[in-house]
């Protein structure tokens, strides 16, 4: 089972006012979400291998997808980003990424656009317990991706989500801002890479505005998240990693992806002050 092609009137209108809209059941659990968790296991499995690390898992199961992971980050952190690096290149995964439904919902949620991938902009995140460096900060989805304004990520998990495994948090309603000005931390050679380094301009006068929502979804359920919309990590104090789907999509009608040429940010070697001056100011600016 999975999605039946269709958005009603009154989904498409939640999205346009919250920036959000949950689809419960767009993806089947058995053709579309346990090939990728087969995938992981096995890449697991070929991390373990590759370091002479006896495998003695049981037989692949979706609900246990994972199994020697915690273990494998418990010997060596590095193995996790091992797993982290190879995992987006598993077939099912990119398969995923190309389905026409995607292309669909975009062209739902915004009519007259002409869908593109982000390239660099898929991924699986592995959001560890008690592991606060890759956490995303409060953050729009733009500055570090770039390619068009109008964007749509896709998320989807590929376990349960608990409150103790820590949702995504999302500000309802807070695409309605536009494009946020960002502090960029240029001079800290120990900040985080990236787009990690990115934060919000007045933070905190942003999130009092908005409620937040934490949504608990299940394998196969899909979060669509305008480009706009703000949103975080939450905290992982489960004993589980928070393994989850993300698929960009830009528009190559957007006007602001026109007139930069639907450049990347981060991922693909630019630094988003070069393509955004107006929005950037130093941390120590201000
Ligand atoms: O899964 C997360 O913790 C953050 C997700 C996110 O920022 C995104 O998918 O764009
Ligand atoms: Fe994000």
């Amino acid at each position: 089972m999975s999605w039946n092609g269709s958005l009603s009137g009154a989904q498409v209108a939640a999205f346009a006012r919250d920036g959000l809209l949950i689809i419960p059941g767009f993806y089947d659990v058995d053709s579309d979400i346990a090939p990728i968790q087969s995938g992981i296991h096995g890449v697991i499995g070929q991390v373990m291998k590759r370091h002479g690390i006896a495998d003695a898992r049981a037989p692949f199961v979706p609900e246990h997808f994972d199994d020697g992971y915690q273990p494998l980050l418990a010997r060596d952190r590095s193995l996790g980003g091992e797993v982290y690096d190879a995992v987006k290149q598993i077939p099912a995964f990119i398969r995923l990424l190309g389905n026409p439904n995607h292309e669909i919902v975009f062209k739902l949620l915004r009519k007259g656009a002409i869908p593109g991938i982000a390239a660099g902009g898929y991924g699986i995140r592995i959001d560890n317990p008690n592991e606060d460096r890759f956490r995303a900060a409060w953050h729009q989805e733009y500055p570090s991706q770039l390619r068009s304004r109008d964007g749509l990520v896709f998320w989807s998990p590929l376990v349960q989500i608990t409150p103790a495994i820590g949702p995504v948090q999302f500000c309802r309603g807070s695409h309605a801002e536009g494009l946020l000005p960002v502090l960029t931390r240029s001079d800290n050679p120990d900040a985080a890479p990236g787009a990690y380094a990115l934060r919000l301009r007045d933070e905190a006068q942003v999130l009092q505005k908005y409620e937040r929502i934490a949504p608990l979804t299940s394998p196969g359920d899909l979060v669509v998240v305008d480009f706009l919309t703000v949103h975080a990590s939450g905290f992982n104090n489960s004993g589980r990693s928070r393994w989850s789907l993300q698929f960009r999509y830009f528009n190559f009608d957007d006007p602001v992806g026109l007139g930069h040429g639907w450049k990347g940010s981060f991922a693909a070697g630019v630094d988003f002050r070069t393509i955004h001056p107006e929005l950037c100011a130093d941390e120590g600016e201000r």
